[in-house]
């Protein structure tokens, strides 16, 4: 394919989409910035080991979190990120979460080894399911798909532009910054003021519901970025006077090779919003829904891995018993097949490029003021046919099968 200078291809449109997206999100939301200070500075104390990653890649690592309130805006934020190079990966079911938050996710993704090396942006995607009977009344569930149905979150141009420019792989640089501008601008937070009956009516049902289709637009929920050494980052952070408001999510800490994802976050800030009263007038407000989040991540663990990590997880203290489920050396987890490993090679692990779902439940729900309230009647029963499956038709587009993706990757 022909390179011309000052032509931008994928990688590089996805590395200056997630640096926009960086400015944008730092001055949005402050203590985003203070945790990416402290991530860098525990990442250059610990970069003894870069085997998990260079620490480039590890430093300049970000994922970010947006939610969407239809198929149909879920289908324009798959078009247009494809034009970055990041493919949905997954299908996350929230709603069978033990604590359970009305949405389907899916994540987007670089998928080839190379791609992900150069940038691995991702970025961590719900929809509410509003056909959920359990969760929202018929009456409700058709208000809320009246409501995302007469808005729109990108602008057609916009989503045709992406689809011309992932068709050709790449844009001339001044075409490409006019992109990757207005794609970042479709997620910055809107001024518009929030109708306050409709906010709170579904603020009433579910955070959740209330942050997705209470507003007319989408923004980040958060911007996390990755360091090597999650538990320091967790002093640090403390000992800076930030409350972190959950344990760390996902595996316990452990002597033996870091797996899948660990995360924690703290709490979400109230942000200045306005909003419109019923008599007309507009006041001025505050709303709690976006949050600093923080990783670390570990090796890909095989299916065989990932039943014995789900088994030691259901245990009531995973930390005490994590060395009857997990051995203490990569040589180990290679040669029983619990992990991925770059050409089998136990100093080579492939690094874990997903999410957990019981983890992105943890996190929602650290991060609202209220728990998911579900109908009050036992015989509501769940008639939508959210699964993988759907997701993709919906979407027009293939959803990728991680174990595939780490087999793939761990071959080649
Ligand atoms: C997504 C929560 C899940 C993660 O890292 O697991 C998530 C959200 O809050 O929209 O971001
Ligand atoms: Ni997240």
């Amino acid at each position: 394919m022909s390179r011309r200078s000052g032509f931008w291809e994928t990688s590089q449109l996805r590395t200056k989409f997630a640096a926009a997206l960086s400015r944008l999100y730092g001055a949005e939301v402050p203590a985003y910035n203070t945790l990416v200070e402290v991530s860098t500075e525990v990442n250059r104390d610990v970069a003894a080991d870069e085997r998990l990653g260079s620490l480039d890649r590890v430093t300049a690592e970000r994922h970010g979190a947006i939610r969407v309130g239809s198929a149909r805006e879920l289908a324009d934020v798959a078009d247009l990120f494809v034009a970055f190079g990041m493919y949905p990966v997954g299908f996350y079911d929230l709603r069978d979460a033990a604590s359970p938050v009305p949405v389907v996710s899916t994540a987007f993704r670089p998928i080839d080894t190379d791609q992900l090396a150069r940038n691995p942006f991702r970025v961590f995607t719900s929809m509410l399911a509003t056909s959920d009977a359990r969760f929202f009344s018929s009456d409700l569930g058709n208000r809320v798909q009246r409501f995302i149905g007469a808005r729109q979150l990108f602008g057609p141009a916009l989503i045709s532009e992406a689809r011309r420019i992932a068709a050709d792989g790449g844009a001339e640089r001044a075409r490409a910054e006019r992109f990757v501008a207005a794609a970042v601008s479709a997620f910055a937070l809107s001024r518009e003021p929030i109708d306050r009956g409709w906010h709170d009516e579904l603020a009433a049902v579910s955070a959740v519901a209330a942050d997705i289709a209470g507003v007319s637009t989408t923004h980040i929920n958060h911007l996390t970025p990755r360091v090597l050494d999650i538990d320091a980052l967790y002093r640090r952070m403390t000992a800076r006077g930030i409350t972190m408001i959950d344990a760390i999510q996902g595996p316990p800490a452990s002597h033996g090779p870091d797996v899948l994802l660990r995360q924690t976050s703290f709490r979400a800030l109230a942000e200045p919003r306005r909003f419109r009263e019923a008599d007309g007038t507009v006041s001025e407000g505050t709303l709690r829904v976006r949050f600093g989040e923080v990783e670390a991540r570990g090796v890909a663990l095989t299916p065989e891995g990932r039943e014995r990590y789900d088994a030691a997880m259901a245990t009531r203290d995973p930390a005490a018993v994590w060395g009857e489920y997990f051995p203490a050396t990569d040589e180990e987890m290679a040669a029983d097949r619990l992990a991925y490993y770059h050409g089998g090679d136990p100093s080579k692990p492939v690094v874990y490029e997903d999410f957990l779902p019981a983890s992105a439940a943890g996190i929602f729900r650290s991060n609202l003021d209220t728990d998911t309230r579900k109908t009050a009647d036992e015989e509501d029963q769940d008639n939508s046919d959210y699964s993988l499956d759907w997701m993709a038709g919906q979407i027009g587009h293939h959803i990728h099968d991680p174990y595939e993706l780490y087999e793939k990757v761990a071959s080649s």
